[in-house]
């Protein structure tokens, strides 16, 4: 059996497949497995048919043998056990020098864990992020590996050449850092997903609910915002689905069941920041809306009996129009630089030396998330490679300027008019939290002292000393220890 396989990737469902055809556009030649083994002869009689340089395998042994040293396979699989257990299947055909790529959407804290483990035994690991779906596994999808730094020269040359590239042709791969690094960057891209999404759907809602736009009159609205500082993937498919009707010339969003569904990535990005005490808000209310959408038996019998205002919209339509589409741009400048907040804690955490605006580029296009907007980050860092928040760059904070009044009434008005916005109102209060030098949390530990002495540090001394303060005049004079729980 001739070794002439560059890379073998395990996992023929939509991803697997698609990535296959992918690598062989490029010249690469591919050996194909799968756990239930029918479907890689189903894949060279169909998808794959008249390819002789993707090569099924019809067991792991085999697989092996077919590929060129030191071995590359990449696991395509559904995340969690069936990764590891394709691992353990594939150790004992494998030696000092092979890779492992994980190109699904793992948990960061397993590809930590399994970096280390394949490391002790002398392997190569990588845990990747690939986003694009079908049409960006098949055409260009962004990739987003960590893991072992010695691997990256093996898998760089097909990563760049079968990635999504920039309006400037720039690849949307490069190497994210060590261990887990790569996965926590996808993860934290499927998290602002959710957030874009959201602010997406408020807009919708005040549209449709507020200002009683049609689907058509909405389609065109989207239609022209993708033309500006909007332009997005996220943006453009929303118009093409309000514009879309089917064999019956009805409109299919106004069928589809308003119940939410999630696979999980907004909820690790969510309990990460709670993790590490970082405020990613509206990432965090754009998970909570897809639970309460889920609710839908309680919110039906609760629409019966609870009662919201019956403030109608009066005034300029065009205008509130512009307002909404400010209200979306600044909340979402909010949730990149939350997003970005996050990474940076993430790697002081776990020791990675991320490369921002090499992020940025990574995201600009093949993914979900990819938009004009990205461009401007990747700008923002090439300014400042350190830059502390996205926030305070003059670009962004110029927009936040421009848009700061529209936002308000936006929010405003959806509120007198009980139409739900929780990330556009929660955008707005971190920002309006984030730019105010005193808050009100010396009450707080005021409160936290009097009824746990849990102590507090004054304005008027340096910062590290505690004071408690006996306030009933009945506790002693023990304070709590200084820690966080
Ligand atoms: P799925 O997530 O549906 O996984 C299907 C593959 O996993 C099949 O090869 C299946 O083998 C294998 N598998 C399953 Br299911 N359980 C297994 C087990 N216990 N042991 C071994 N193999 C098992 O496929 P996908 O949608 O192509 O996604 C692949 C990965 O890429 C996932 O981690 C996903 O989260 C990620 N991802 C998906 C998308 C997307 O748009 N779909 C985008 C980005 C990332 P079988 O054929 O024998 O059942």
């Amino acid at each position: 059996m001739e070794p002439k396989g560059d890379i073998a990737l395990i996992g023929l469902a939509v991803m697997g497949q698609n990535l296959i055809l992918n690598m062989n556009d490029h010249g690469y030649t591919v050996v194909a497995y799968n756990r239930t083994v029918s479907k890689v002869d189903e894949f060279l009689n169909d998808a794959a048919k008249g390819r002789d340089t993707i090569i099924g395998a019809h067991s792991i042994e085999e697989m092996v043998k077919l590929l060129k040293r030191p071995r590359k396979i990449m696991l395509m699989v559904k995340a969690g056990k069936p990764v590891d257990d394709f691992i353990e299947t594939l150790l004992p055909y494998l030696e000092a020098g092979d890779l492992i790529i994980d190109g699904g959407n793992s948990h960061f804290p397993d590809t930590i864990r399994r970096t280390k483990y394949l490391e002790g035994k002398g392997l190569l690991y990588i845990g990747t992020g690939v986003s694009g779906g079908e049409d960006g596994a098949r055409f260009g999808p962004s990739i987003m590996p960590g893991g072992s730094p010695a691997a990256w020269p093996m898998v760089k040359e097909i990563f760049q050449a079968i990635c999504a590239k920039t309006p400037d042709g720039e690849p949307c791969c490069d190497w994210i850092g060590e261990d887990g690094a790569g996965h926590y960057v996808k993860m934290t891209h499927n998290g602002i997903e959710y957030g874009d999404m959201q602010l997406i759907c408020e807009a919708y809602q005040v549209m449709k609910v507020g200002l009683g736009l049609t689907n058509q009159e909405m389609y065109e609205v989207f239609a022209e915002w993708n033309k500006g500082e909007l332009d997005s993937y996220l943006i453009e498919i929303t118009r093409d689905i309000l514009g879309y009707t089917d064999e019956n010339g009805e409109q299919v969003v106004d069928k589809i069941l308003d119940t939410a569904g999630q696979k999980g990535t907004g909820k690790w990005t969510t309990v990460s920041s709670l993790d590490l005490g970082i405020p990613v808000t509206l990432i965090g209310e754009a998970v909570y809306a897809r639970c309460l959408s889920a609710m839908k038996d309680e919110r039906v019998a609760a629409s019966k009996t609870l009662k919201g205002p019956k403030t109608k919209f009066r005034g300029d339509r065009k205008a509130f129009v512009e307002d909404i589409r400010r209200a979306l741009l600044a909340s979402k400048i909010v949730s990149y630089a939350q997003g970005f907040m996050l990474m940076r804690e993430a790697a002081k955490e776990y020791k990675w030396n991320l490369n921002y605006g090499g992020i940025a580029l990574v995201w600009r296009g093949g993914c979900i998330i990819r938009s004009a907007f990205l461009g401007k980050i990747k700008e923002a860092f090439d300014r400042d490679r350190k830059l502390s928040n996205l926030l305070i760059d003059k670009y962004f904070r110029g927009v936040i300027a421009r848009c700061q009044t529209s936002w308000r009434r936006a929010v405003a008005k959806a509120v007198q008019m009980g139409v739900p916005v929780p990330a556009f109102t929660t955008a707005l209060a971190f920002y309006d939290g984030y730019r105010s030098e005193r808050l009100p949390a010396n009450l707080l530990q005021a409160q936290r002292d009097y009824f746990g002495a849990h102590t507090y540090e004054r304005i008027d001394k340096p910062r590290g000393q505690f004071f408690h303060t006996n306030w009933t005049g009945r506790g002693g004079t023990v304070a709590s220890g200084q820690y966080n729980a």
